[in-house]
């Protein structure tokens, strides 16, 4: 294990290095050198785990026996033993994650819009014929991979079922310290959850969007088109915040004019970020991370824009790659990118696989926990904001919270659900797309704007799909962020709502934090989760907590509404 956890290591930081390049600089020559890396460190990881197998059922230290167990799951997309098909198979999943990056709609030949652009008209546009075109023109970056994927999905389940995983949808879930099955029912239990309050949003934002645009564009009682919810995926809300109906100036501020108006630089706006980190006691990042760090999008090449944040080298070499324009979500974007590099930095004295997330929620989740502390009181105190709004700016600001973190709740549950029943063949290749939009609807209560059919693959048109990235932690995310803030908040010492509550400056929080986070992943992630919160379970109780009032409000808006569609 010893040896095996060294070779892992030196590997995963050529990995980094030669992924690194391409997602900067994509050309056909950093792809292959990319996925020459990642081929190599796929191989070794493939080895490894088949000579593991023999020490199956020998007893061994606990700490021994979850290295194990990490290293039969540290494969992603889990290759076949043959080594031409695990060289087709890297080969496949490197150009779809570069096809998304370079995907581009050109509306006229000289006016192409790559996917940073496209969010920025589809954030601010209301006209639903320029929302709808700009919706089918990202959408078709997906067709050209449909038959790249379908190949991907095959190869990666023949690597899974060698060692010994059902498919590799199965694989992903038995990462919990729990069965697949047991795993679904959890995700199951906390959608079943939340799901009245995202039904209150969703009634809401239905009748007021009808109202903005007219019943034939959105009808009262039926799915809401996904072009019109101010995102190309209908992932997050916040943007169409204005269509909404409230009355001007009541959320008080508007966190995207404060910014350009103090004005807050992209380099800025990550300051911001790690100065809060900072406050709480955290170490200043080092100097390389502001040396090597990319914030804007360069003007002369192709990069893969979807945020990330890196640990070169297991050890400082932190960075994160951001295409950040000055506005509020790409603030929350930010704190959300450190999260990753601080706990990246606390596990660090760890032993090379127990270096993660104590789940992958986890580590979605951290930045998210600090990015609610964003409260007035805050951006007051750093000088952002003059004078503090009045109470009856609650409502409004909990409801552009909610547009962004109960909107996705649904959308965050369903991308895997898709892809575990693809993975499963629950799902044919000639029923990806509908079986998409079937589940979209069933959960997010969306419909596509126009007809679709298997000619598309909308899926691809989803960094994570492109680019194989697991979802569901983004589901647990949105989940465990609030019961983090919760915990945080106590251990700040505040009592008041929760809605308000702040720990910028508390050292005590942080040093609860930076407890659970040096953990790693070297307990089953409970333990971790009751180190910060005394909780063993993940729960919604702090989400629904958090939004009460604004739920209750809801629901007085959305009496005599139909609810659902
Ligand atoms: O992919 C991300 C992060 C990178 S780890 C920016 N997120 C999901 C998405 O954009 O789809 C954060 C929220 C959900
Ligand atoms: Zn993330």
């Amino acid at each position: 294990m010893k040896r095996a956890e060294s070779r892992l290591s030196e590997l995963s930081v050529q990995v980094n290095r030669a992924g690194w390049v391409e997602d900067n600089f994509i050309t056909d020559d950093t792809e292959a050198l990319s996925a020459d890396a990642q081929d190599q460190a796929t191989a070794v990881t493939t080895e490894l785990v088949e000579q593991a197998a023999r020490f199956e059922g020998l007893k061994m230290p606990p700490d021994l026996a979850r290295k194990f167990m990490l290293l039969r799951l540290s494969l992603t997309a889990p290759a076949p033993k043959d080594p031409a098909l695990r060289k087709e198979m890297t080969k496949v999943s490197t150009s779809l994650e570069a096809d998304y990056g370079k995907g581009k709609y050109c509306r006229k030949p000289d006016d192409c819009l790559d996917i940073t652009a496209i969010e920025r008209i589809m954030g601010s546009s209301h006209d639903p014929s320029e929302l709808k075109d700009l919706w089918a023109g990202w959408n078709q970056v997906g067709a050209p991979m449909r038959d790249r994927y379908v190949r991907f999905v095959q190869l990666s389940n023949q690597g899974a079922r060698e060692i010994g995983f059902r498919d590799t949808g199965a694989m992903w879930r038995s990462g919990y310290d729990m069965t697949p099955d047991e795993f679904s029912a959890e995700i199951e239990r906390l959608w079943q959850q939340v799901r009245p309050l995202y039904l209150s949003l969703h009634t809401f934002v239905r009748a007021r969007l009808s109202q903005h645009y007219g019943r034939d564009v959105v009808p009262p009682d039926g799915p809401i088109p996904a072009d019109l919810l101010g995102n190309p995926w209908a992932q997050e809300w916040g943007n169409i915040y204005p269509l909404l109906g409230m009355p001007a100036k009541s959320s008080g501020y508007d966190l995207t004019e404060l910014l350009k108006a103090k004005p807050v630089d992209p380099r800025g706006m990550v300051k911001y970020a790690e100065n809060f980190f900072v406050s709480m006691g955290f170490p200043p990042l080092p100097q390389t991370f502001w040396e090597r760090s990319l914030f804007t999008k360069p003007a002369d090449r192709d990069v893969v824009c979807h945020a990330s944040a890196w640990d070169i080298d297991n050890q400082d070499d932190l960075r994160i790659k951001v295409c950040l324009q000055v506005r509020d979500v790409d603030f929350v974007t930010v704190h959300h990118e450190l999260g990753h590099n601080m706990y990246q930095r606390a596990y660090e004295k760890q032993p090379f696989l127990f270096e993660n997330g104590a789940n992958d929620g986890f580590h979605e989740a951290i930045g998210d926990s600090i990015a609610l502390a964003i409260t007035p009181e805050y951006l007051q105190k750093v000088g952002l904001l003059a004078q503090l709004p009045s109470a009856d700016a609650d409502i409004p600001q909990l409801l552009k919270q909610a547009l962004d973190r109960v909107a996705f709740l649904p959308f965050g549950f369903t991308i895997d659900q898709w892809r575990w029943k693809v993975f499963s063949g629950e799902i044919q290749p000639a029923d990806y797309n509908q079986a998409w939009w079937d589940l979209r609807l069933k959960y997010q209560g969306i419909a596509p704007p126009m007809a679709r059919s298997e000619r598309d693959f909308d899926p691809g048109a989803k960094y994570h799909i492109a680019a194989n990235v697991p979802y569901v932690r983004y589901f647990l995310a949105y989940i465990l962020e609030f019961q983090f803030y919760r915990a945080l908040c106590h251990e700040a010492g505040y009592t008041g709502p929760l809605n308000r509550c702040t720990f910028f400056g508390s050292k005590e929080a942080g040093a609860k934090f930076e407890k659970m986070l040096e953990m790693g992943q070297s307990k089953p992630w409970p333990d971790a989760l009751e180190v910060l919160t005394g909780q063993r379970q993940m729960d919604a109780s702090a989400i629904l907590e958090y939004f009460a009032p604004l739920q209750k409000w809801l629901d007085e808006q959305n009496k005599g509404q139909k609810v659902g569609w």
